[in-house]
């Protein structure tokens, strides 16, 4: 069989009470689920949120588009870019294409630059109610033609017990088809699909008065409500970051795949399954990552030598079986309906649908967290790949919040235990302690090696969005270089020497604190009083400032 022979993640069942708070129950689980990357988590039995997706009025006048996805070539293809040399010709098997119904609604070839590297072409629009008519016509039709072509599909109909294949027979075949690619198979996936703009599948307590009241409109497992919750680092984003915290919805068909990739900002990802069949997951302890990449390099060169961003398109599969043989361990989990699945920080993922399904998802940042974050953003400025948060901007605000708990906690003046969330992130050897020391250390050898250039305060209001560096795109929230020559140019401190041929006189760096601040904070956050006060007043400063 083409089973992949893999061990299950862990499944963890939290009571009614453990339940109460969702970012805390993750920080709990997390030291047993390092080691698999991933895990499943069954909420308890009384809590069944509604769907409104399922309401008829939306079930069946919604439409949202799909990609194709040929299931055939996520890992056995050819690079795209012309040859040099003259390709031997291979005898080919005859290749069966399945593809069934609805071909009418199918657009052309959309994206220009499908003849540059593989991707995702787009697909049709259906409704959900289209979607499940056509992924049960082809999940029929497939696994009722396997073996012989002339079963009607009111035979397969009537015998519907005796074909329905188990999940290990659809994830065999799913395989066999990635790995051994003897037939075309094409399926569509209604992937990535904005909530802000389609819908989300949970209830949301602002829409209506009624939904104020509700206990899943107001739910921390929520995926809407999970970035406000305490402790979350994302609750000090201010922008509506598709995908990242506000979630993303996945209508699913048997086969439909999301193939290797980590979350951006190596992040922890938080899947929600509202109904259908099974979601089958794989996952790797982030501790692999790395040595998943080179496998991945290794095992499919050609791929990686025309593409060597391959695996931020998400458009690669590569068989566990290959992963587990070259030492890198991998987990099974099988995904039911309304049971959560969680990935952690660089743990690399990916699966496909047993069968028409709905899933949303979004990215999660506890505490411990923000090391994996500041490794990312490192990553990504060797890489130079633009960023889709301000790490730093998060980091600081964490901290801001922190102190201003740390201060309280020193006057002694509680006013509720919700104050206090960050207190014991804080003090010599708290986990923000350490991730900003660590950034401080950074920041101050980067400041040291640019000792030449004059340095202003940037303007507090200004907003690390608009501006990055202009060679590798680091996020310039805390320190900025720029030149009198291009005011609207700028660079981050590792590449002040690149930003133009102008004499360093005439180059200044901007800081949002200066290194003793920032010193300072570090101090402060320690436990050390004369430190919290002194920060107390400049942040009474800030305070009445952007009042
Ligand atoms: C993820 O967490 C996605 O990476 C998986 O939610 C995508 O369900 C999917 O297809």
């Amino acid at each position: 069989s083409n089973r992949p022979e893999i061990d299950d993640a862990p499944v963890f069942t939290p009571t009614e009470e453990e339940f109460k708070d969702a970012i805390g129950y993750i920080a709990s689980i997390r030291p047993q689920v390092e080691k698999y990357g991933i895990c499943r988590i069954v909420p308890p039995s009384s809590w069944r949120p509604p769907c409104p997706l399922k309401e008829k009025s939306f079930w069946k006048c919604t439409e949202f588009n799909t990609r194709v996805q040929q299931v055939d070539k996520l890992q056995n293809r050819e690079p795209k870019k012309k040859q040099t040399q003259p390709r031997v010709q291979k005898k080919r098997k005859r290749r069966k294409k399945l593809r069934f119904g609805m071909s009418q609604k199918r657009r052309s070839a959309e994206s220009a630059d499908q003849d540059e590297k593989f991707g995702f072409q787009s697909g049709s629009d259906f409704t959900l109610e289209e979607f499940q008519k056509y992924a049960d016509m082809f999940k029929e039709q497939y696994f009722g033609m396997k073996g012989s072509d002339e079963i009607s599909l009111f035979e397969i109909k009537q015998h519907k017990e005796m074909w329905r294949p188990s999940v290990e027979e659809i994830e065999g075949e799913y395989w066999r088809i990635v790995v051994c690619p003897d037939d075309e198979v094409e399926v569509d996936y209604g992937a990535d699909l904005d909530t802000a703009i389609f819908s989300s599948g949970f209830p949301k307590s602002y829409l209506s008065d009624a939904n104020k009241q509700d206990p899943y409109g107001l739910s921390c497992w929520n995926l809407n409500n999970l970035r406000r919750q305490p402790r979350s680092v994302l609750s000090f984003e201010t922008e509506d970051i598709s995908g990242v915290v506000v979630p993303w919805l996945y209508v699913g068909m048997c086969f439909s795949s999301f193939c290797w990739h980590v979350e951006d900002h190596f992040l922890y990802s938080l899947n929600y399954m509202h109904f259908g069949e099974q979601k089958v997951w794989y996952g790797v302890p982030g501790e692999n990552a790395v040595k998943l990449e080179d496998a991945m390099r290794r095992n499919l060169p050609r791929l990686f030598e025309e593409q060597p961003d391959l695996l931020h398109e998400l458009v690669t599969q590569l068989s566990p079986s290959v992963l587990k043989s070259e030492g890198i361990p991998v987990y099974r989990v099988v995904q039911n309906p309304g049971e959560f699945v969680l990935t952690l920080p660089r743990a690399y993922h990916s699966g496909f649908n047993c069968g028409f399904n709905c899933a949303e998802a979004v990215n999660v940042a506890p505490v411990d967290w923000l090391p994996h974050g500041q490794c990312a953003v490192e990553l990504y400025r060797d890489q130079r790949r633009k960023t889709s948060i301000s790490h730093d901007k998060l980091l600081l605000r964490t901290v801001q919040t922190a102190l201003r708990q740390v201060w309280a906690n020193l006057h002694n003046c509680k006013s509720g235990q919700k104050e206090y969330i960050w207190l014991d992130t804080c003090g010599k050897n708290g986990m923000l302690t350490n991730a900003f020391k660590t950034r401080i250390k950074m920041e101050g050898a980067a400041r040291e090696a640019n000792a030449r250039l004059q340095c202003k305060k940037m303007d507090q209001d200004y907003d690390s969005t608009d501006r990055e560096c202009f060679s590798c795109f680091y996020d310039l929230h805390l320190s900025a270089v720029s030149c009198q020559c291009s005011p609207n140019r700028f660079a981050c401190l590792n590449h002040a020497n690149l930003l133009c041929s102008c004499e360093m006189d005439r180059k200044f760096v901007l800081h949002r604190y200066s290194m003793e601040e920032l010193n300072a904070l570090v101090a402060a956050l320690e436990g050390d009083p004369a430190a919290v006060y002194q920060w107390k007043e400049y942040d009474v400063g800030l305070v009445c400032q952007s009042a």
